[in-house]
């Protein structure tokens, strides 16, 4: 397979510098020696321009608006471009508000209609600009692709239509859920296979169960790295307890890639700065090789 990685040096959305390092860490530890060693090809390497963003409180329920819109803006071209060239993309963040910058590239390709997106994380980000009490951006890309909430989130992007349908977007791992999130959930009827549910099936059941109810020909699949359970892996700006171990994480990603329907992937939220022995990037290095042996 033919992939492009996209480096989003971004952490505005979080608003807790390290994870804009991720990428280049990611690189130095091998990732293109990685890919090739499955059998891929990195046919183009990528780093989005995040804008200095010196107004934090431009806008005090959406804290770096401007600078989180403009770099998902210029995720966006990334990403359209690499699909127009039939390729991967690999998004590596960066905190997770990116998401609204990938979905919005593949919708050049992907209508709505076709674009499921299934969201690997503790959080559901499904927060508006109202809901919020962190006014962290990176609690707000689902709302923001669904076209709830704030116009300016909204349409700081190419195209002012709702990217992303609520049938189609599933959650599996979710145990940090905001009572104005659960709202929203309800009223859309929005699938998340919490983690109560993920333990009370096991996790091969419920993925093959999620997978069963995709509909579309398309996904995309945007992993958090706060999905795994806080005593394993810390690396991340704000562990959550009660997560899946590692090796469930592992199972988690490869049953998902091997639906053969993944057509692009965010990896998100690895933080050096919560990182002092490295284990956490060794652990992400090694879910990144199981990702590179499944994708297809
Ligand atoms: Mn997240």
């Amino acid at each position: 397979m033919n992939i492009q990685l996209i480096g989003v040096p971004l952490w505005y959305g979080c608003d807790n510098p390290g994870t804009e390092q991720a990428y280049s860490l990611f690189c130095q530890a091998g990732i293109e020696e990685l890919a090739a060693s499955c059998g891929h090809k990195i046919t183009k390497k990528h780093v989005v321009l995040v804008p200095e963003d010196k107004e934090k409180h431009f806008d005090p329920s959406m804290e770096y608006l401007t600078g989180t819109v403009e770099t998902c803006r210029n995720l966006e071209k990334s990403v359209s471009s690499a699909m127009a060239a039939g390729d991967f993309p690999l998004i590596l963040g960066g905190d997770h508000s990116l998401g609204i910058g990938s979905i919005s590239g593949i919708n050049h390709h992907i209508p709505k209609e076709d674009l499921t997106v299934i969201w690997v994380d503790a959080h559901t980000d499904i927060n508006t600009n109202d809901t919020s009490d962190s006014h962290h951006i990176h609690g707000m890309p689902l709302a923001a692709c669904l076209e709830l909430g704030s116009k300016k989130l909204i349409h700081g992007f190419g195209r002012e239509e709702q990217k992303l349908l609520p049938e189609n977007l599933f959650y599996i791992g979710s145990r940090s859920v905001d009572d104005g999130e659960w709202e929203i959930l309800r009223e859309h009827n929005i699938r998340a296979f919490t983690m109560e549910e993920v333990k009370e099936k096991g996790m091969e059941s419920a993925v093959k169960e999620l997978l069963s109810l995709v509909k579309t020909p398309y996904i995309h699949l945007s992993f958090d790295v706060d999905f795994m359970d806080a005593a394993e892996y810390h690396a991340t700006g704000l562990p959550i307890p009660d997560g899946p171990s590692v090796a469930d994480t592992h199972k988690c990603l490869s049953l998902l890639l091997q639906s053969g329907k993944v057509g692009s992937m965010d990896f998100v939220e690895y933080s050096p700065k919560h990182d002092q022995d490295g284990s956490g990037l060794k652990i992400c290095m090694e879910l990144l090789k199981t990702c590179f042996e499944t994708i297809s």
